[in-house]
């Protein structure tokens, strides 16, 4: 396969000056129509016509009206056309029921339904299928199919008919077209400058009463997006469709946005305050894609964290106004740390602006997105947020209706600002997590921290050049008080260091406070002094992260040492505990232990090789000296989280019963599940059923439960995602495989469902001693679905294949066994672009 690279990039050699297009739908032999208006793109050399196309016949093809003969590959085709404008008509026929790839026109659950981003559009005509080619559409679509939607506004319908207009230019990646049987829960938002624009939530008859939580998110999205940064609305329909069958969370296409079901459909009885607060964030995320990604979008696909970098960052800062802050930025740094982290110390680590690809879907990683998210909260600490305002209204007025680069989006910072950001723009093109390591002196009042900054080796990257790192540092006098106030301070050399004066005492810093870079820090400081900042800091984020430095250093010592769990610790983790004035989901967080993957990581970046089921008993064992440590405070705060009334998703309820399970799950080490089973069966949310079942199955019971959730939800995909998930993911190490061999052939396994094979998959590979246990039968069982998956759907296997990135992190045994699967999948004949690549990049 074809390896595409950034440096090559050229320009188009056409503009469009409008496309139609006709689609004719029919399970098996879609015709779709389409009339393309070119014209030479005085800005780009003169090249060869060539438009994308895959998977389809061609049935006729004219220029100016006239019968052409083009030339076919199986990537698309080639004709000669005329000097100046012209106009290229083509009929296709192609097959959505054959397609399981979910990219480009398929069918799910009986609808028609498109994706495609990032090349699916090339399945559905000849095309230039590429972000910097924008054009204005109108679609008529033909079917019996009651529902039928497409971008921008709607334009006239009849019966069996319906068309549609997009004013906006917009990449064919953003071309979406849905018919159904379909019913929309409505709503109607004014824009501040007076626009009516009709809301709706198209779900399948029956799932009327779960679009509520969506509807009430897109509306808090679009005033958000008003008050924050002055966007509003550009169209009079905004849609949403929630599908079954969905490679990933939700697609922004202009107006008609498609969302996995499982992002849309809520209600107290199926659905998590977790899950209710993700969908609310990826509404959001979607609905600001409006502007950050259609109406400013990507040149290329090299520049995708342009729109996904920004438009992450948008979203955390949305629930951070609409939830806590605080908490939002500890859950965004556990998960960049996770996965983020994970993947820069592994096989896949890659720029967040990547140089090259063959596929470009597995460029869709936490690096370009969370990472890219972290890049501009950085950008928008160095500038403050006046600047930040400035450069962002520069770049809506500069950019509004263009494809662009990461070199534009600097440029706006540094024109609006003044600032030079040429050091900065490494954040884009060094792979890696920075390392700090902090040293500090203290005389004659001069308090001194010296940072030495180092990223290790990255594929492709042996020398690493220092980055602009701003540290937000904060330092606390002997008596808790803070003597220095949240400063921030510019790191860019390879060393550095920074001195504070007129101070009457040794202070004990807070560094990196609130996370203000993506970067790992090593300091030599005494269990007293984290103890002192977890009961002490003014910083909020700091103030978590003593905490769970003191877990992680506990569990450790437990690991490599055998040491008893650290008696100061968990006085320190008591004090937090009964501090009503602090906020529960904040105490549910600093009660929350680092995962079991997090430990592998942590002793592998110390030098040793993990042993995952020595991980799981000590941090089983940890758990149980919490539960027996905090066996006083524990049964209050579980009470407090039984609310009485209507239930509510919003940030404090839920708070509260994060923390209430968290005490829940310790209890029932203790209990023999007694408080965990009466819970379950008084639960009238899923939130504390799904708990309850969880805290149960952790301790070995939980069956007959487990068997009543079964028959209760056996009519509900969703729900019965998490029956198979979670029984997998606390399944015992041995138990693991087999469970999920089993529940393969339940007969609820569906293959072709993206979140099915998820929920069993990625819960097999999230359940670290499960997936690692002695003799290899999980990677076997893995490998083996890959293969076959990837014959359906390459690019849910192919995400699913980082399960196997850490595997040089373990003993040669293992080593041996995930290196014998991956060597397995990379001979399968036929193998997906998408998995070989990722495979390749594995084995390295
Ligand atoms: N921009 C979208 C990314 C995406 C995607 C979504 C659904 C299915 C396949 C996809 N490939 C790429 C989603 C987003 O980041 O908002
Ligand atoms: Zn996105």
């Amino acid at each position: 396969p074809q390896t595409i690279y950034l440096k090559d990039y050229a320009p188009f050699p056409w503009l469009i000056d409008g496309v139609e297009l006709t689609f004719r739908l029919s399970p098996k032999a879609t015709r779709v129509t389409s009339r393309i208006r070119f014209r030479p793109n005085p800005d780009a050399p003169s090249g060869p016509f060539f438009l994308n196309g895959e998977t389809m016949t061609l049935l006729s093809a004219r220029i100016d009206g006239a019968e052409v003969q083009p030339e076919i590959t199986p990537e698309g085709l080639t004709c000669a056309v005329p000097d100046g404008p012209f106009t290229f008509e083509a009929e296709v026929e192609i097959d959505p029921e054959a397609n399981t790839s979910l990219d480009g026109l398929y069918r799910s659950g009986g609808m028609y339904c498109t994706q495609c981003e990032a090349q699916g559009f090339r399945k559905i005509t000849f095309y230039p299928d590429r972000p910097d080619v924008m054009a204005v559409f109108t679609v008529r679509v033909e079917s019996e199919m009651p529902v039928l939607l497409s971008n921008g506004n709607p334009v006239d319908q009849g019966d069996g008919w319906a068309e549609w207009h997009d004013p906006w230019p917009k990449p064919a990646y953003l071309f979406a077209l849905v018919a159904g049987d379909l019913v929309s829960v409505p709503g109607h938002f004014t824009t501040r400058s007076g626009r009516a624009v009709d809301l709706n939530i198209w779900v399948r008859p029956g799932d009327e009463g779960r679009a509520g939580w969506a509807l009430e998110s897109l509306k808090l999205s679009m005033r958000w997006d008003e008050e924050a940064y002055g966007r509003e609305y550009d169209l009079d329909v905004f849609n949403i469709v929630a599908v079954d069958d969905f490679n990933m969370g939700a697609m922004e296409n202009k107006g008609l946005n498609i969302f996995n079901s499982r992002l849309v459909l809520a209600s107290p009885e199926t659905a998590t305050d977790t899950d209710f607060e993700r969908i609310e964030a990826v509404i959001a995320h979607e609905y600001f894609h409006n502007w950050t990604g259609n109406r400013i979008t990507c040149r290329d696909w090299f520049q995708l964290c342009l729109k996904e970098g920004l438009t992450v960052f948008r979203d955390q800062s949305f629930t951070s106004d609409v939830r806590s802050a605080p908490v939002k930025r500890i859950e965004d740094a556990i998960l960049l740390r996770a996965r983020q982290f994970r993947e820069d110390q592994g096989p896949l680590a890659h720029p967040v602006r990547p140089e090259s690809f063959v596929e470009i879907n597995n460029f869709y990683t936490v690096t370009v997105y969370e990472k890219g998210a972290e890049i501009v909260g950085m950008l928008k600490r160095l500038v403050g947020d006046e600047g930040y305002r400035a450069a962002l209204d520069l770049y809506f007025d500069r950019h509004d209706g263009q494809a662009v680069t990461i070199e534009d989006w600097l440029k706006v910072f540094e024109d609006a600002t003044g600032r030079d950001l040429t050091q900065f723009a490494r954040w884009y093109s060094q792979a890696g997590t920075p390392h700090l390591t902090v040293t500090d002196a203290f005389e004659d009042g001069r308090y001194t921290l010296t940072f030495r900054q180092e990223t290790a080796p990255t594929p492709g990257q042996t020398e690493k050049a220092p980055q602009v790192i701003p540290i937000a540092v904060g330092l606390l006098g002997a008596n808790g008080d803070e003597v220095v106030p949240t400063t921030l301070l510019e790191m860019t050399e390879a060393e550095q260091s920074f001195t504070f004066e007129g101070l009457t005492g040794k202070p004990v810093p807070s560094i990196l406070r609130g996370f203000s870079a993506p970067v790992e820090i090593t300091r030599e400081s005494s269990g007293a002094e984290k103890a002192f900042l977890l009961a002490h800091d003014t910083d909020p984020f700091n103030r978590w992260e003593a905490g769970r430095d003191l877990a992680r250093a506990t569990l450790t010592a437990m690991i490599l040492e055998d040491a008893a769990p650290d008696a100061g610790w968990l006085q320190g983790l008591g004090a937090v505990l009964r501090d009503t004035a602090l906020d529960p989901a904040f105490r549910a967080l600093v009660l929350a232990l680092p995962t079991q993957d997090e430990m592998a990581a942590h002793l592998a970046r110390l030098g040793h090789v993990p042993d995952p089921l020595r991980i799981r008993a000590c941090h089983r064992a940890l758990r149980e000296a919490m539960s027996e440590a905090l066996e006083d405070s524990l049964p209050a705060l579980h009470e407090d989280a039984q609310i009485p009334g209507e239930y509510s998703p919003q940030a404090e309820p839920a708070g509260r019963r994060a923390l209430g399970n968290a005490a829940l799950g310790l209890i029932t080490l203790r209990d023999g599940g007694a408080r965990a089973r009466a819970q379950f069966e008084t639960a009238d949310n899923m939130t504390q059923s799904i708990a309850a079942l969880g805290a149960l199955l952790a301790i070995g019971k939980g069956q007959d439960q487990l068997a009543a959730f079964e028959a209760r939800w056996s009519h509900d995909r969703l729900v019965m995602d998490k029956w198979f998930g979670l029984q997998i993911a606390l399944a015992e190490p041995e138990e693991a495989a087999p469970l999920t061999e089993r529940l393969t052939q339940h007969p609820g396994f569906d293959v072709k469902n993206p979140n099915r094979v998820r929920a069993v998959f990625g819960s097999l590979s999230g359940n670290a001693a499960g997936f690692h246990a002695p003799g290899g039968a999980s990677y076997a069982l893995l490998a083996d679905w890959l293969i076959r998956l990837d014959a359906l759907n390459p690019q849910t296997a192919s995400r699913l294949s980082t399960a196997f990135d850490s595997w040089r992190r373990y003993d040669e045994t293992r080593q041996g066994q995930m290196r014998a699967q991956l060597e397995r999948i990379a001979g399968t004949d036929g193998l997906s672009r998408d998995l070989s690549e990722m495979v390749q990049r594995m084995l390295g």
